[in-house]
C-alpha cells in the first residue's frame, strides 16, 4: 500500500532506523522545525495536559477513569495513523515527513517584501506561496483541460470527467507549447495569470515576461519526474528565469507533487554538479535531462533535503534554473494536472527556444541518438 498513512506499529515492523513519537511528529509538521528544536515546547504541553487530565479524572470511579484513558489513548493512535505516510518517490519508497524529506516553507508571510523574498529565494531555492492564485480560475481551467482530454478519449468513459480518471495501461495527450488548449481564454487566466506578473514585477524590481511556449501535464499512475534542474532545458536566455508549478487541483503527495531539494542552488555540495550537469544543453548535447530516478542518491551524494506539500488549487511554487528538483510518483488512479511556466526580467534575453507566439521548442532533443545520462556523468565524473 503506498501514498496511504500508516500507524506506527506497522512502520515499526518494517524495521525502520529512526522512530519519532507522534508528538514530536506533529511539532515538526506545525512547526516545519526538525524534531529536537521544538520538542521542549512540546514536552511542556504534554505535561501541562497530563497534570490537567489526572486532576480531572480522579473523582471519577475506577472503571470511568480507565475508560476515559483508554479513550484518550485511541484517540493518540488515530492521530498518529493520520500524521505517519509512506510516499513513493520516483526510484523510493520513503517516510514522510522526516527530517530529509520534509515540508516546503510557506512564504506568505512575506509577500510585498521583495527583499525577504529575494532572499529566501536564494538561501532555499524556491519560494511556495499558498492561494496566490485565484482557485476558481484554477479549477475552471481544469475542467478545460479534463474536457480536453476525454473529446481525445483518454479518461475512463465511465467515471465523471471531473474525476479525470486514467484509463488501464493510460493514454498521452499533448499538451505542451502553444497549442489550442494552452491558449483558451481560461487556461491562459491561470498560466499569464495577473497574479504572476505582479508577483514577479515584484521580485525583480522590473515588468516580467513569460515564455510562449506552456507545459501542461497530466501525469498518469505510477508516473513521476526525475530530479533534474530547469538549466538544461533553457538556459541560453536570462539566468534569472523562474520556473512556476502550479497544481491545477487539490494534489495530495500520493498524486505526485513537486519536490525541491533546498539549498541545491547554491551549497557546496552541488558545485561541480553546477559546473558538469548544469553546463549541459539537451538540444546542444544530446543528452538525457534527468539526473537520477533516485532522491536519497541526490542527498547522499550532494547534500540538502527534499522538500514537498499536499497541494491546494491556487498554491504557487516557484524556484530558479539551478534548484534540483523532480516528483513523487502518482500512486493513484487519475491524472495529476499541473502546469510549469516561465518567468524573467523582461529586460533580459530570453532563450529564444521557448519565446513568441510559435516557439520552437527542443528541436534537436531525443531526434538524434542521445547520450545516456549515466555515459554523461561517467565523463562529469559526479
Ligand atoms: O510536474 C512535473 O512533474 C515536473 C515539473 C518540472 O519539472 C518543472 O516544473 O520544471
Ligand atoms: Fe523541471
Amino acid at each position: 500500500m503506498t501514498g496511504t498513512t500508516r500507524s506506527r506499529s506497522v512502520v515499526a515492523k518494517r524495521g525502520r532506523r529512526r522512530y519519532y513519537s507522534a508528538t514530536s511528529r506533529i511539532a515538526k509538521g506545525l512547526s516545519g522545525r526538525r524534531s529536537g528544536e521544538s520538542g521542549g515546547f512540546y514536552i511542556y504541553m504534554k505535561s501541562v495536559c497530563s497534570q490537567t487530565l489526572f486532576f480531572s479524572i480522579t473523582p471519577l470511579d475506577p472503571i470511568h477513569r480507565l475508560s476515559v484513558v483508554a479513550c484518550l489513548f485511541s484517540l493518540e493512535l488515530l492521530y498518529e495513523a493520520e500524521v505517519w505516510m509512506i510516499v513513493d518517490f520516483g526510484a523510493r519508497r520513503m517516510e514522510f515527513p522526516e527530517p530529509d524529506f520534509s515540508y516546503l516553507r510557506e512564504s506568505n508571510d512575506a509577500l510585498g517584501d521583495a527583499g525577504e523574498l529575494r532572499r529566501r529565494l536564494s538561501q532555499d531555492g524556491y519560494l511556495f506561496v499558498r492561494s496566490l492564485l485565484n482557485s476558481q480560475a484554477v479549477q475552471k481551467a481544469r475542467h478545460l483541460i479534463l474536457e480536453y482530454m476525454a473529446e481525445r478519449e483518454a479518461l475512463v468513459p465511465n467515471a465523471p470527467v471531473l474525476e479525470g480518471v486514467m484509463p488501464k495501461g493510460g493514454k498521452t495527450v499533448n499538451l505542451l507549447g502553444n497549442r489550442a488548449i494552452t491558449h483558451q481564454k481560461s487556461v491562459l487566466r491561470v498560466l499569464e495569470a495577473p497574479e504572476l506578473f505582479s508577483f514577479f514585477e515584484g521580485l525583480y524590481g522590473e515588468r516580467s515576461s513569460t515564455f510562449g511556449y506552456k507545459w501542461l501535464r497530466a501525469v498518469g499512475n505510477e508516473q513521476f519526474t526525475g530530479a533534474h534542474c530547469d538549466v538544461v532545458y533553457m538556459g541560453r536566455g536570462s539566468e534569472r528565469v523562474n520556473t512556476v508549478w502550479i497544481p491545477l487541483d487539490d494534489i495530495p503527495i500520493a498524486k505526485g507533487t513537486l519536490a525541491i531539494c533546498e539549498g541545491s542552488n547554491r551549497i557546496d555540495g552541488f558545485h561541480k554538479l553546477r559546473e558538469t550537469y548544469g553546463r549541459m544543453d539537451v538540444d546542444r548535447d544530446n543528452v538525457e535531462g534527468w539526473f537520477s530516478n533516485d532522491p536519497v542518491e541526490i542527498l547522499e551524494k550532494f547534500g540538502g533535503r527534499w522538500l514537498t506539500a499536499d497541494m491546494r488549487a491556487g498554491d504557487f511554487l516557484t524556484f530558479g534554473l539551478y534548484t534540483m528538483h523532480a516528483s513523487t510518483t502518482n500512486t493513484t488512479s487519475a491524472y495529476r494536472l499541473s502546469c510549469d511556466v516561465r518567468f524573467q526580467p523582461e529586460s533580459e534575453p530570453m532563450d529564444e527556444r521557448w519565446s513568441g507566439d510559435k516557439p520552437l521548442g527542443h528541436y534537436a532533443w531525443m531526434k538524434e541518438p542521445t547520450v545516456t545520462l549515466e555515459q554523461a556523468r561517467v565523463r562529469w565524473g559526479v
